[in-house]
């Protein structure tokens, strides 16, 4: 075990048996015309994580460790998309409808693609969610306990929303949990410092946080 410098207090870190998780980097939440937008959010604001999750990505092919990229997505027919999450609210467009990438958040169209920078790589596991968690419907946690992961690292967006909600779902499930300061942006610079501060109280009670230097740094001798 290597020890992470981290909030609250170091994170054991275990080589070969840490999951790079980058949540739902996906054009519908970071380029404009997307889901993101439809809900009146300003985009730009994810743009700094980008550089801090492909350094993360960097490490982790470098040394042949498992990475799972998420993507928040529904089936064409909308079957797998309840009408409380379609019909809520007032946005531009609703999940399914037709943007300039393709149908909001359906799965195969271009909205729902991992942006270029952190396109997957074969053998990568790639997830697609129909919630907010990433275990919700998806089968990840068998495919995690079979590589014999015990520990996972958060990056990706939105901070509060599916990450936060991934993370509390990854911890329930056993898992020892960090999540990266500078590699998860939220719409709501507010919300982000929150869900960090939330995450990290009561002695780590869903996990902790760090910033990207603190795990580079950790593993460079690994
Ligand atoms: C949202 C997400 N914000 N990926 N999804 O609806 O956080």
């Amino acid at each position: 075990m290597i020890d992470i410098a981290a909030t609250p207090f170091p994170y054991p870190f275990a080589p070969g048996k840490t999951a790079l998780v980058i949540i739902d980097m996906q054009r519908d939440f970071v380029e404009p015309g997307g889901f993101g937008a439809s809900l009146g959010n300003d985009v730009t604001l994810l743009h700094t994580a980008i550089g801090p999750i492909a350094s993360l990505l960097a490490a982790w092919r470098a040394r042949g460790w498992a990475v799972v990229h998420t993507r928040e997505s529904h089936q064409a027919d909308l079957s797998d998309c309840p009408p409380a999450k379609r019909l809520r609210g007032s946005p531009t467009l609703r999940i399914g409808e037709p943007g300039t990438m393709g149908r909001l958040l359906i799965r195969g169209e271009p909205g729902t693609s991992i942006i270029p920078a952190l396109a997957p790589q074969a053998g990568e596991i790639v997830i697609d969610k129909p919630g907010k968690g990433m275990f919700w419907a998806t089968g990840l946690h068998e495919r995690l306990q079979a590589l014999g992961i015990t520990h996972l690292v958060f990056t990706g967006v939105t901070t509060e929303v599916c990450v936060q909600t991934s993370m509390r779902e990854a911890n329930d499930r056993g898992y020892d949990c960090l999540l990266v300061e500078d590699a998860t942006e939220s719409y709501f610079p507010e919300f982000k410092a929150a869900a960090l501060a939330m995450i990290a109280a009561q002695g780590a009670i869903v996990g902790w946080h760090a910033p990207s230097g603190a795990v580079l740094s950790g593993l460079a001798n690994v």
